[in-house]
């Protein structure tokens, strides 16, 4: 039976690749972890264990004792708040992955999952569709782990066969959970100031376009990718995969749509010349030809979605 890994569940893609996870492989074959006990509430549907990454014994007495088959090592500081640390940010990221390449060579795990990030390109990459293979001269630490992460994947299928599948993700939009400090998270918290009626200041200017994916469709890709034959995945560095594309403005008129008076003001801070540097739309061909990758959902099928489930989800009081 496969026993499943995830580690750095309790962040916004956790929480919801997680839960994807058990409904498809069942409670049992899935343990949570997190280096923070307080997020333990969230996995009341499966195991959760606190774990931090960075504790390469604790890692492998937890693989060991449990027989984990596969890992989901999601644990990371994200480019906004790498900025601000970036020694620390270099150490979790790298040192992380580093530990569980490590530790899936020698415990023959049979398949990790690790993400990447359009935070690999660089203000010298083509930034209309930008290629698998583009040119990339990541600005930030986090783009710098991310990038120099790919190709440890790679060199650790090369040389030791561990099956490491890795995808770039655009920025991810979900509900369940709160912004989780990069720098396309202003497209998450809009949300939350929309349907509580407050109004919102946008660190980024209004036309910044960035590539987006809503987060059923990062499920989705991340499983799909997970579940195709070895044979099929010829890219071992990371996968390129697009969803969508907007600008604060464009979510911002979309959201007006559903709710009127919602106001918006742009201030731009340190992040904007992090978005600047990074590709407005991503070309994923390869992903489309070798495992058959398409995404469902655009801006305005997302924000509909959004702004009627998060309020029950979160609670809040919208009267
Ligand atoms: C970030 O903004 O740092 C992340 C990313 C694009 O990887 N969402």
């Amino acid at each position: 039976m496969e026993k499943i890994l995830v580690i750095g569940a309790g962040g916004q893609l956790g929480t919801e690749l997680t839960k994807a996870l058990v409904n498809r492989y069942g409670a049992d074959a899935v343990i949570a972890s997190d280096f923070q006990e307080s997020v333990r509430g969230k996995f009341d549907y499966c195991s959760f264990r606190t774990l931090n990454v960075m504790d390469k014994e604790a890692s492998a007495k937890l693989i060991h004792e449990e027989k984990i088959t596969q890992i989901y090592h999601l644990a990371a500081i994200l480019s906004a708040t790498g900025e601000k640390n970036p020694i620390q940010a270099w150490d979790l990221n790298m040192g992380g992955l580093l530990s569980v390449l490590e530790l899936a060579k020698e415990y023959k795990i049979s398949k990790v999952f690790w993400p990447s990030s359009i935070a690999v390109f660089g203000p010298d990459t083509p930034k209309e569709n930008t290629p698998q293979d583009a040119f990339k001269n990541p600005t930030t630490v986090y783009g710098i782990s991310k990038l120099a992460g790919e190709h440890w994947c790679e060199y650790y299928f090369n040389k030791y066969g561990v099956d490491i599948r890795s995808l770039r993700y655009p920025g991810l939009i979900g509900y369940k959970s709160m912004a989780g400090g990069g720098t396309t998270d202003y497209a998450v918290d809009i949300f939350h100031k929309a349907v509580n009626n407050e109004n919102f200041t946008c660190f980024l200017q209004e036309d910044t376009y960035l590539p987006m994916m809503y987060m059923e469709d990062a499920v989705n890709a991340t499983i799909e990718l997970m579940e195709a034959p070895t044979t099929a995945i010829k890219i071992r560095t990371s996968y390129n995969v697009s969803g969508m594309s907007f600008s604060p403005k464009e979510i911002y008129d979309c959201i007006k749509m559903h709710q009127p008076d919602f106001k918006i003001k742009y201030e731009p801070d340190f992040r904007q010349s992090i978005a600047d540097s990074w590709p407005k739309s991503i070309d994923d061909s390869a992903a489309q030809n070798d495992w058959g990758w398409k995404a469902k959902f655009d801006l305005t099928k997302m924000s509909a979605e959004i702004l009627t489930k998060l309020p029950a989800y979160f609670n809040y009081n919208t009267k």
